[in-house]
């Protein structure tokens, strides 16, 4: 035992997330944990341990517990193994600007090199999918590590940071008077990157100029709380604001110049439309990529445009840009406000958003109020809507969901209330992020809405839910296959279906045997009353529903291949 003016490794590390503001730690034990999990057990410390059953779904709900809350989210796992799965979590975070801390403990140092049972590499394994990223070989530069890693992860651009704690290094002794931290780092922006005045100016006249002005925003304008600053200098102009799938929430949708998502994965010939008629674009906390821009084509290169990121990077990365605002979103609109005076063009900013959405919408009605069986995608999201409160947060993964939702599920208020993991789009998100994001904003509705796919690859959290009695609410558009491969095989593969098809499973009669209440329904008459069920009800809930298989839809998607 240490002198009582010395802590061990593990206790120091858990001094320094303490003092760093962290109150939640997701995590899957190991036996290179047993001194962290017994300085997690021994201290007063306010961190409430979310045990997970599997190190990535402990990453997804930090990452989505970081998004909704603004605060920075933190896993833990086990070495080797546990490293390995925690890893598509990790890279998710870091592609989509989440502040994230993997906590991996190790081997110890000591043993390294001699076939000690779960030996690896963890600093290279993570590298490539970090920001920062480091393995402690000694005690004493624990404290050093854990604050570079909270500057690291939520300075610029947020993004995932890795720390590895060997299990001697855990037991070794770190002297108190180095438990100290720099102020305001639990939360992200701690600070914010002003843009250069001349260039603010260049933009500002540009934006004179045009006529038809259209707004692209992608996931930076929540992270940076820009939306009040966004929706004014839209006003102002009279410019339509579109979205990303991960911008979703930039601005209320039922707002007159909102247009909705853009893009392959949600867009619509209606939407596109407005893209292709735009004579100045401005990309705000967005990277342009192929998804939202369907492959560098809407907007065409050589349409002018103005880019303001956070990370220099991707200013010009994919389009020639008139003007690149290097700065934090919030500042940089909040400077073009204060630069511009006049009342823009209304006219063409709410006639040509009416004219789309009425287009969109007219089209997907039409779809919704069918009551053909199996009951279809945009029924379901038509019910979804009608019985959600507008403050609810959804989360959608890939497969059906996320095209459905990101085109007609309209969100009513703006900030994030929508989430789906647009940087690698793994199957299995949605079920583990909705218990993070509950633990991020207390007393929001969880929805987490799912294919039978990722269905198969979250399942096991059915149990971290029953043991939390949370009371959020699962739904599985059941079609008995990974239909979006499905799709991309019948729209351009001529239909020659190879191993996408598996076996049609009861998931309600799953989430029961594991306590879950559930519904399983086939018919569309039936599905607004399930569903308001198992929104209102005061524990989990999952609502199974037999669905038509995506490539018989019409998807709101132009192309099956990112
Ligand atoms: C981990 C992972 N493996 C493979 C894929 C490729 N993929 C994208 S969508 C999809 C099918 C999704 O099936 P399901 O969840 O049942 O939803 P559906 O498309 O049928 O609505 C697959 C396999 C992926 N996104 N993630």
């Amino acid at each position: 035992m240490p002198p009582t003016n010395q802590l061990s490794g593990a206790e120091a590390f858990v001094r320094m997330l303490q003092k760093h503001g962290v109150t939640h730690l997701f995590g899957l034990c190991g036996d290179t944990s047993l001194p962290l999990y017994d300085a997690l057990f021994g201290l007063d410390h306010g961190i409430t341990h979310i045990l997970t059953r599997d190190e990535r779904s402990a990453a997804y709900m930090a990452d989505a517990y970081a998004r909704v809350s603004g605060r920075v989210g933190v896993c833990e796992g086990p070495s080797g193994g546990g490293a390995t799965y925690i890893l598509p979590g990790v890279v998710e975070a870091n592609e989509s600007s989440v502040p994230l801390l993997a906590v991996t403990t190790d081997i110890a140092t000591t043993s390294r090199g001699r076939f000690t049972l779960t030996e690896l590499d963890q600093e290279s394994l993570i590298r490539p999918v970090t920001k920062w990223n480091c393995v402690i070989d000694k005690a004493s530069a624990i404290p050093g590590a854990v604050r570079q890693a909270f500057a690291q992860m939520t300075g610029g651009r947020p993004g995932a940071v890795h720390l590895g704690l060997p299990y001697d290094v855990q037991k070794d002794p770190v002297d108190e008077q180095e438990i100290w931290t720099e102020p305001g780092l639990s939360h992200y922006p701690p600070s914010r990157i002003v843009p250069d005045e001349s260039l603010v100016q260049a933009a500002a006249s540009r934006l004179r100029e045009a006529a038809r002005l259209l707004f692209i925003c992608g996931g930076g304008v929540i992270i940076a709380g820009a939306e009040s600053e966004l929706q004014r200098l839209a006003e102002r102009l009279g410019a339509p604001v579109a979205t990303t799938i991960s911008g979703k929430g930039s601005i209320a949708e039922d707002h007159p110049l909102a247009l909705g998502v853009v893009g392959s994965n949600g867009g619509t010939p209606a939407t596109r439309a407005v893209v292709d008629t735009a004579d100045l674009v401005v990309f705000v906390g967005c990277r342009a990529g192929s998804v939202t821009t369907e492959r560098w084509r809407h907007p065409a290169p050589g349409t002018p445009l103005i880019h303001i990121d956070v990370d220099p990077r991707v200013i010009g990365a994919n389009y020639k840009t008139e003007v690149g605002l290097v700065g934090d979103a919030c500042l940089s609109l909040t400077a073009l406000n204060q630069e511009l005076d006049r009342a823009g063009r209304a006219d063409w900013g709410v006639e040509s958003v009416e004219r789309a959405k009425r287009e969109k919408f007219d089209a997907f009605l039409a779809l919704a109020h069918s009551d053909a069986t199996p009951i279809r995608p945009e029924r379901i999201v038509l019910e979804l809507e009608a019985v959600l409160p507008a403050d609810a947060i959804i989360i959608a993964d890939p497969g059906t969901p996320c095209p459905y939702l990101s085109a007609y599920y309209r969100q009513r208020m703006a900030g994030r209330h929508f989430i789906s993991n647009r940087a690698h789009g793994a199957l299995g998100y949605s079920l583990p992020a909705a218990i993070g994001a509950s633990f991020g904003r207390p007393g929001a509705k969880c929805v987490a809405v799912m294919g039978d796919g990722a269905f198969g690859f979250s399942v096991g959290e059915l149990e971290t839910l029953t043991r939390l009695k949370l009371p959020i609410t699962l739904v599985v558009i059941s079609n008995g296959g990974y239909g979006w491969i499905k799709a991309g095989q019948s729209t351009g593969y001529g239909g020659r279906y190879f191993s996408v098809d598996f076996g049609c499973s009861d998931h309600a009669a799953i989430a029961s045997a594991y306590g879950v209440k559930a519904w399983r329904v086939q018919e569309p008459q039936a599905l607004r009353q399930c569903l308001a069920a198992a929104i209102d009800a005061d524990c989990p809930t999952l609502v199974d529903i037999v669905s038509q298989p995506l490539h018989e839809a019409r998807a709101p998607v132009s192309e099956w291949v990112a």
